[in-house]
């Protein structure tokens, strides 16, 4: 064999065998959330956690609106399979949720409220969920994503973190991020104690600015929060969100059991 055919040979058997080595491009690895005879257009890399099912929950309602597939990736987080190679060419933060657009040439989209307004903009033609670019009802929406993912979500993860995971228990700090997540759900109450969703007209319409914030306050018992009856208007929304068949299901993503795995 030529020096040039053995490097050829060389080169394609070691792409076989980082691609084999890639959970990613594994079909066994893929939970799929799609008729089996759907192509498999976009994969979500995701876990059971509050980021990764704004993710899983936009998917379910645009699979219900619209017919769109998806398939899931589960990441195992105590393994810390997020922070593996190769899964750090997918999203470099080493975070879930993430996707892969597979219908845009593999285009990869890391960070949850990004994640929404990709699929937002790209696949909710009718804007079902969202609204005209340029509108005021987007600039609500977008308010009230920025407000949830620069605060919600990180003060919520922080308390998460200080009350269960935490090696110690730091009073200062278990204090310091649940009253602040509890402030932010008063700033939440402000918004919905006369409407129904966070933007839209009237008394608002579902969108992707309800879907980034639903499940870290669904999550609030978790944080040791354990009701909402301080907050009557946010407590009506969570009960309306959860109330949707779309949501039950994005909330089930990933499924938890190995056999579900194909
Ligand atoms: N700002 C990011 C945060 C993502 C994030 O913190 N994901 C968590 C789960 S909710 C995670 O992957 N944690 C594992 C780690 O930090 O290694 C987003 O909204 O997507």
């Amino acid at each position: 064999m030529s020096f040039v055919a053995r490097h050829t040979a060389l080169s394609r058997l070691n792409a076989l065998k980082k691609s084999l080595a890639d959970p990613s491009s594994r079909r066994l690895h893929f939970q799929r959330n799609m008729s089996s005879s759907a192509p498999e257009q976009i994969v979500l890399y995701t876990s059971s956690t509050p980021n990764g099912r704004k993710a899983s929950i936009f998917l379910e309602e645009l699979k219900a609106a619209y017919g769109l597939q998806y398939a899931v990736r589960p990441i195992t987080l105590s393994k810390n399979e997020q922070k593996e190679d190769w899964f750090i060419r997918i999203n470099p933060n080493g975070r879930i949720p993430a996707i892969v657009d597979n219908q845009n040439d593999g285009f990869k989209v890391f960070e949850s409220a990004a994640i929404l307004l990709y699929l937002a903009s790209r696949y909710d033609k009718d804007r079902k969920f969202s609204f005209d670019v340029g509108s005021n009802d987007e600039s609500e929406a977008l308010q009230w994503i920025f407000f949830t993912h620069g605060g919600v979500g990180p003060m919520q993860g922080q308390a998460n973190h200080f009350v269960r995971y935490a090696p110690e228990k730091i009073p200062y700090a278990i204090n310091r991020y649940l009253e602040e997540t509890k402030r932010l759900y008063s700033v939440l109450e402000i918004r919905l104690n006369d409407r129904e969703f966070l933007a839209g007209p009237g008394k608002g319409t579902y969108s992707i600015a309800d879907i980034n914030a639903f499940p870290w306050v669904n999550g609030h018992a978790f944080t040791g929060i354990e009701s909402l009856d301080a907050w009557p208007g946010v407590k009506a929304w969570v009960a309306r969100i959860q109330a949707r068949e779309q949501v039950q299901a994005g909330i089930a993503v990933p499924k938890s059991s190995a056999t579900q795995r194909l």
